[in-house]
């Protein structure tokens, strides 16, 4: 299934390579593309992610789920 998020904290490149390695992190995530101009991504997995984990691992890399 594919998932779409908003992430908010992106403001360069940089921070959107960070962003795409903290949700690739996650189990079962795959094909993740990270939009920085509208500081969105997406991705493929499996099954739904659950929101928390991907807020958590967000916030680890410095960058918050809107
Ligand atoms: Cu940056």
């Amino acid at each position: 299934m594919k998932q779409a998020i908003e992430i908010t904290g992106m403001t360069c490149q940089n921070c959107a390579r960070h962003v795409k390695e903290a949700l690739e992190t996650l189990p079962g995530v795959r094909n993740v593309e990270v939009d920085l101009a509208h500081h969105g991504a997406h991705f493929e997995s499996d099954r739904a992610v659950d929101r928390e984990a991907i807020a958590a691992a967000l916030d680890e890399a410095g960058y918050a789920l809107a």
